[in-house]
């Protein structure tokens, strides 16, 4: 077992329930930057039985030569501890890109959002391939820093997410 083990990812794996009409899995939220981006949970999981599928390239027309898209899933925020480093992983697969970032907040309540200074880490984007792999993320978050969130950024093609994991 493990003890004191906190987790401060919702659904990490995608295991716990369906998409809302938004392509957003239960805990995260799906945003379009680019359109076409479109999410939703397949089989083909890195663990479990679901993983997030992002689509950001239209592949109804062939005839159609549509712009890439591209999209983020967004965690819903957690508290950050002064001083001690993050470790944020994710496994991907597919044809697009993906890349990993977190988002850094002096303040985030109902009341009033106040991002940090320095307002973000990403991870290199690397361009999946056929087979699982992790993208990795160590940071240390600002001095200021009380909350985060992280995004699983998605461009040119598509990509499978699985196994989030921030500690
Ligand atoms: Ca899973």
């Amino acid at each position: 077992m493990l003890i004191g083990f906190f987790a401060l990812i919702l659904n990490p794996g995608f295991e716990n329930g369906q998409l809302d009409r938004f392509s957003s899995p239960p805990g995260w939220n799906f945003y379009v930057i680019r359109s076409f981006a479109k999410g939703e949970l397949v089989s083909d999981a890195h663990s479990g039985k679901f993983a997030f599928l992002m689509r950001t390239r239209e592949s109804s027309s062939p005839l159609m030569y549509s712009e890439n898209g591209k999209g983020f899933l967004q965690s819903d925020v957690f508290p950050v501890e002064k001083g001690k480093k993050l470790n944020l992983s994710v496994w991907v697969k597919g044809d697009g890109r993906a890349m990993l970032q977190i988002i850094w907040w002096e303040r985030y309540d109902e009341e009033r959002a106040t991002p940090c200074q320095h307002q973000q880490d990403s991870s290199e984007p690397i361009q999946c391939k056929g087979e699982w792999e992790e993208i990795r993320l160590e940071v240390m978050p600002p001095p200021e820093a009380t909350k985060a969130y992280i995004r699983l950024v998605g461009e040119d093609g598509d990509i499978i997410y699985d196994d989030v994991e921030v500690k």
